[in-house]
């Protein structure tokens, strides 16, 4: 397998503490976004998507999407199951990965993607140009601040995610409160319970990755 990542970016990071908390070697390529590599008539011919992260298998298989490269990894290394031990877990664990990644990280990517001078004409990622919408700035910072208030009410009665149970859920919320900082939004100095969550999240080895 060969997993293209960028080392500075939120979607490849979900796919890396994924990897670093199944505690499993796969053989990484760097795709410097910063440099246009992803354009690069290279990496074109790997993914057309021009993206990362994106996943190759030994049969010459190619996984796009956070999503798909990670539940292939829980099938195929299902040691630490991260999606969940039992069928209703699973099913949760589904929701709530779901609701995060749509309020919390793509509010982010809306944010960052519509407002930052230096993403003009890319207010997508992938092959199509988009122009930038400031209006749909605006409105993803707004969704940040309230997919922190809603996190903080949900830690409120739970230790992760889900219950007790450390997630791809949690991986999914850690990388969201990391990556609103490049939209300069941080926690809430009154969000006691999603700051004791991220405490403790950030304390694992995986969220150096
Ligand atoms: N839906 C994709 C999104 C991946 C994505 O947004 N990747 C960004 C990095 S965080 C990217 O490759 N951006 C390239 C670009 O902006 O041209 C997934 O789940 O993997």
């Amino acid at each position: 397998m060969k997993f293209y990542d960028c080392s500075t970016a939120p979607s490849p990071r979900r796919v890396r503490i994924f990897i670093a908390e199944k505690a499993i070697e796969i053989e990484t390529i760097q795709v410097d976004l910063s440099k246009g590599e992803q354009f690069s008539e290279a990496f074109k011919a790997i993914n057309p998507l021009m993206e990362v992260p994106y996943l190759t298998l030994d049969d010459g298989t190619g996984l796009s999407q956070v999503e798909a490269i990670c539940r292939y990894l829980e099938e195929v290394y299902p040691d630490n199951p991260l999606y969940g031990r039992t069928p209703v877990e699973r099913a949760l664990v589904t929701s709530f990965n779901n609701q995060v990644n749509t309020n919390g990280f793509m509010a982010g990517a809306e944010a960052l993607r519509n407002g930052s001078p230096a993403m003009k004409n890319r207010a997508m990622p992938g092959p199509h140009n988009y122009s930038q919408i400031p209006e749909l700035a605006a409105r993803g910072l707004e969704r940040i601040d309230n997919c922190f208030a809603d996190l903080n009410k949900h830690f409120e009665s739970s230790q992760y995610m889900v219950d007790d149970y450390f997630s791809v859920a949690d991986i999914s919320a850690l990388v969201f409160v990391d990556f609103a900082k490049w939209v300069k939004k941080r926690i809430p100095e009154d969000h006691n319970h999603l700051a004791r969550w991220y405490e403790s999240v950030i304390q694992r080895p995986s969220a150096k990755a």
